[in-house]
């Protein structure tokens, strides 16, 4: 028997422990700064315990945020020799749009701050306060969803892109593979740098040297054109429409009408990007044979036919029908990922029986709890409760037997990647106040 109150504190002590004053640390030590998509999980669990704490969150957040109305994925309120890269290697102020105060990497991650702002909204007590917050975010979030569409979707397609496998948040996930080996790096040709995740986490657990070699080629790429997205969109050879990065950003753009409709203003523009980009991820990334979509790689123009956890998140945003969805659980509940009442714990991030399956490598096997998260909310969204009920007691099992890890092996059951990390106590968190009583 899982002593839920006994983990829901042992989950505020960390979000404590990595608590700055001004934004929560993913980890100590090897994530010291503040990561956009992390920060944003987090404040949907500071919202049921301290809502104070998650606006300070998102507003620090929100600082970093360019004046094109990209959210960077790090902001780096202090200098700290723990993490490479720092805010100098980014070069950002290039950029015309990038702010000096705070420095900032020069990419983002996947939109899901309009959910955790309507999430916090949501769980204020003081209507005032709600409003006032909420009269805050919109306009920062409006301007954000805005960039995207704008300059991530050139041909109006209505699917956004990503360019570095950083902005997808699943860093060394298999879908980059087959579009990172076709980006030949001269090593010789590349600014010095010296990777530190190593000396935190098993190196052998984590990306290759040749993916470093690839992360940095492509920050060079874009500084060297001044972060100017029309021309890196002309020559950067990584851009690919991804699953998760797109269903995070409908489920935004929902979340974001309901803000509006909060502040009496028109919800129409959000809803209908929503549907809009609901039909054409139906049209294009869905695949009928396996029951799950697909990124699609815009300079090949190619399918990546990669089987990952993340190809379910459509769920989450309402996007498949009700045929398309039973597909899909047929897939999701069987050995590839773990089925309902099989010796496994929780989904794992990769197809178990494709080549390269790794239980401990990073993003290419392991169990993540904001991909489980994310699945307990889709499946539940469709009726699906028995298999709903069955991540979120995964996930409540694999936490309370091992702590709070980065992430965990999907046949073994042990946590790996750093220990106390915020983004797994913050949903775990989440889950528990949804439903359970143990405020004292
Ligand atoms: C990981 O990514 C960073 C780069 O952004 C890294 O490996 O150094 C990913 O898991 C990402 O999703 C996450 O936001 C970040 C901080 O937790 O770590």
């Amino acid at each position: 028997m899982i002593d839920v109150c006994d983990l829901r504190e042992k989950a505020i002590k960390i979000l404590d422990t990595n608590w700055t004053g001004l934004y929560t640390q993913p980890a100590y030590g090897l994530y010291p700064h503040q990561w956009s998509w992390d920060s944003a999980f987090i404040a949907m669990a500071n919202a049921h315990i301290n809502p104070d704490r998650a606006i300070t969150e998102l507003r620090s957040l929100f600082k970093g945020q360019w004046e094109n109305g990209m959210v960077p994925h790090i902001v780096y309120h202090r200098r700290h020799d723990t993490y490479f890269p720092g805010p100098e290697f980014w070069r950002t102020d290039r950029s015309p749009y990038a702010p000096r105060d705070p420095e900032t990497s020069g990419i983002c991650q996947p939109p899901v701050h309009a959910s955790a702002v309507l999430h916090i909204i949501r769980n204020l007590d003081s209507g005032e306060k709600a409003r006032t917050f909420a009269r805050m975010m919109y306009p920062r979030l409006v301007a954000w969803h805005n960039y995207l569409y704008r300059e991530r979707d050139p041909d109006a397609e209505g699917l956004v892109h990503i360019v570095h496998p950083w902005e997808s948040g699943q860093d060394n996930s298999p879908i980059w593979d087959s579009v990172l080996s076709g980006i030949t790096v001269d090593p010789e040709t590349l600014p010095p740098y010296q990777r530190k995740d190593t000396q935190f986490v098993a190196p052998e657990d984590r990306p290759e040297a040749t993916d470093y070699d690839r992360y940095v080629y492509l920050v060079q790429l874009f500084y060297e054109n001044h972060y100017d997205m029309k021309k890196i969109n002309d020559v950067c050879p990584f851009q690919i429409q991804d699953v998760l990065f797109n269903a995070l950003l409908i489920r935004a753009e929902m979340d974001l009408a309901e803000i509006a409709v909060y502040l009496k203003k028109s919800p129409t523009m959000f809803e209908s990007r929503a549907k809009w980009t609901g039909l054409r991820m139906n049209e294009k990334l869905w695949d009928a044979k396996h029951g799950i979509y697909f990124d699609f790689d815009r300079v090949n123009q190619k399918v990546i036919d990669c089987h990952v956890a993340a190809g379910f998140s459509p769920l989450y945003a309402g996007v498949p029908d009700r045929d398309q969805a039973l597909r899909m659980m047929d897939y999701l509940n069987s050995f590839a990922f773990c089925p309902v009442g099989e010796e496994c714990y929780a989904v794992p991030s990769y197809d178990r029986r494709a080549p390269g399956y790794s239980p401990r490598k990073y993003w290419r096997g392991p169990i993540w709890m904001n991909i489980n998260w994310i699945l307990y909310r889709g499946t539940r969204l469709y009726g699906f409760d028995e298999y709903a009920r069955w991540i979120r007691q995964s996930m409540l099992e694999l936490t309370s037997r091992h702590g709070f890890y980065e992430y965990y092996d999907p046949d073994k059951g042990g946590g790996h990647g750093t220990p106390n990390f915020s983004w797994t106590a913050a949903l775990v968190l989440d889950l528990i106040d949804e439903e359970e009583t143990c405020r004292d």
